[in-house]
């Protein structure tokens, strides 16, 4: 059994902080862990606005707290997001997501996510991404 807390996955090589300033993320589960899956929890900083578009993934995102609304760019529908909801990426829809408030999120990804990945210029994680720094395989 995998057992782990947020708490102390933060204080980890786990939490990555994306470079463009929008979100940070901590990643509870990786590929190495062997579950066929990666979940992650994100949080979306207030006023962030940004387009992603995972080719290479499928993703669920659960909303835990906080407002916003996502946008799906291929056919222009705006969808709110409130404590509760859950959008899935099941085309690899091309998005726009924005926070009205910070935004805790439960991200589930398939396949799953090495570890270090932040967005490429397109919105997507590429698929072989580097591997997980060995500190965090114990964390
Ligand atoms: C909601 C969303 O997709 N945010 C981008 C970060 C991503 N969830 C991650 O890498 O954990």
């Amino acid at each position: 059994m995998i057992v782990r807390t947020l708490q102390e996955a933060e204080q980890s090589a786990r939490r990555i902080v994306s470079p463009d300033g929008n979100w940070e993320s901590t990643r509870l589960l990786l590929k190495d862990d062997g579950m066929g899956f990666s979940f992650h929890i994100t949080t979306i900083y207030a006023g962030a606005d940004f387009r992603m578009h995972y080719q290479n993934h499928l993703e669920s995102v659960y909303c835990i707290s906080g407002e916003g609304e996502v946008e799906t760019l291929a056919d222009g529908r705006v969808y709110p997001i409130a404590a509760g909801t859950l959008y899935n990426l099941d085309q690899h829809d091309e998005h726009i997501l924005r926070a009205r408030t910070e935004m805790k999120m439960a991200c589930v990804f398939n396949p799953p996510l090495h570890g270090t990945e932040v967005h490429n210029a397109e919105g997507a994680y590429e698929l072989e991404a580097a591997p997980v720094p060995p500190e965090t395989a114990q964390a």
